[in-house]
């Protein structure tokens, strides 16, 4: 028998000892994909490994092979090349091979591929929005949702000559103020869109990675088996801040998901509004709502929330003390209001680039302080919030925030960095958006 048609048969006794012999070792080096915590991503993973395998026998015979012929059938050994035409044996040999080959791999891949897709018949759905640059969570069918962002301290790390370095930072670029809570051994499934710019939503431990575009839903599916704190990120350039959208996901087990589940949703209203009583948004808060991936993960920013309350009450701007008693009522357009709203917005949306004390970093974000537009041109300041300023970093609002949002954060911004610029209406926006139809 020619030495080509064993090929096959070493390779697939090479994949069985490689399999065997490597896989204990592989799953445990830092630098190899992750095995993950699902069904899918341990799917994923063997493929992985089997391709990995595949792909090793490959090069020690080709290479083998050849630095062996290479050596002994050397001209300066006197080797003369033979001169054979058509061999039948050589050409089925290297069409079955390979063909075998490419079988063993593609009906394992098309197995998992299909896995991973099938997202019938879930437990749960949650719809992910991406925007630039954060994550938004809606629970269907469990009224519960929010946005989820970078935590305050990678935030802080992260400013040019920082306060703390990066290196002090726990799970730098990789926390967020209110991660994913998911009940572990329920199938989820995910349906993924963006707002504005297409992201990717990337859990490497889950083995999810899919891509959130404007316009369409895209479907995924999960179903975590051990409780814990699994990291991503967004994985689609998405534009300045693509580095700081980190996704994080909290798997646990189904009483305390339900427990979790209640209190967003019994004390969420009650949050906000004592969030914005105390005059502080999450992002931007002076009080720190640390997530400690150790601790029973978040009443989101409800325990933040009532800290923050408690904090604030002395040091909230005297606007808080107004709020504090109408609290449940979301509308209102008198000037206390928009500037509570507006704090929060500013504080989310508008500070990571004009800085809290809206001095921004010039040129590529310009001073709020200093602006002569923000001082005396409403109706310039209205327009660039709501549409953005092409070829700037300057992002358009309006499809982001409600008219009361934005009529607050331009009020806000009307009347703080020593500016006393008059209070602009909900109206004045909606009239905004009329006239640019
Ligand atoms: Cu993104």
């Amino acid at each position: 028998m020619s030495r080509a048609t064993w090929g096959p048969w070493w390779a697939v006794l090479a994949v069985v000892i490689g399999i065997a012999g490597v896989d204990p070792v592989a799953a445990q080096l830092e630098y190899n994909m992750p095995r993950g915590v699902t069904a899918v991503s341990e799917n994923v993973y063997q493929l992985h490994m089997l391709m990995f395998a595949i792909c090793c026998v490959l090069a020690v015979v080709v290479f083998g092979v050849m630095i062996y012929s290479i050596i002994r059938f050397r001209h300066s050994r006197g080797a003369v090349p033979a001169t054979f035409h058509e061999s039948t044996m050589v050409e089925i040999a290297w069409t079955v091979v390979p063909f075998a080959i490419l079988i063993s791999i593609a009906i394992p891949a098309a197995g998992t591929l299909i896995r991973m897709e099938d997202t019938s018949n879930p437990d749960m759905t949650v719809k992910v929005t991406g925007y630039q640059w954060q994550w938004h969570y809606d629970y269907l069918d469990e009224d519960v949702e929010f946005f989820s962002r970078l935590d305050e301290q990678s935030y802080l790390a992260r400013q040019r000559d920082p306060d703390i370095s990066p290196q002090e930072v726990e799970n730098y670029l990789l926390n967020v103020d209110n991660p994913l809570v998911l009940p572990v051994g329920k199938k989820v499934r995910l349906l993924m869109t963006s707002n504005d710019v297409i992201h990717s939503w990337w859990v490497p431990d889950l083995a999810v990675k899919k891509d959130a575009i404007p316009g369409f839903i895209n479907e995924a599916w999960t179903q975590i088996e051990q409780p814990g704190v699994y990291r991503g990120q967004c994985a689609e350039l998405c534009g300045r801040d693509h580095a700081y959208m980190p996704v994080v996901v909290v798997a646990m087990n189904e009483a305390d998901y339900a427990d979790w589940l209640n209190e967003q949703r019994s004390t969420a209203s009650d949050a906000t509004d004592q969030v914005l009583a105390a005059g502080m948004g999450p992002a931007g808060g002076a009080a720190g709502g640390e997530f400690d991936p150790a601790a029973p993960p978040p009443p989101a920013d409800v325990a933040a929330a009532g800290e923050m309350a408690a904090e604030g009450a002395a040091g909230a701007a005297q606007d808080a003390q107004d709020a504090s008693g109408e609290s449940g009522q979301s509308g209102g357009d008198d000037e206390a209001t928009l500037m509570r709203v507006g704090e929060e917005v500013y504080s989310t949306h508008c500070v990571a680039c004009h800085r809290p004390d809206g001095s921004g970093m010039p040129p590529a974000f310009p001073s709020l302080a200093d602006s002569e537009m923000v001082a005396s041109d409403a109706a310039a300041h209205i327009a660039i919030v709501l549409n953005g300023k092409p070829g700037t970093a300057m992002a358009a609002f309006g499809s982001i925030l409600d008219d009361e949002q934005l009529a607050g954060v331009i009020t806000y911004e009307r009347n703080s960095f020593g500016h006393d610029g008059g209070v602009v209406t909900p109206q004045d926006i909606e009239q905004a958006r009329e006239e640019m139809q």
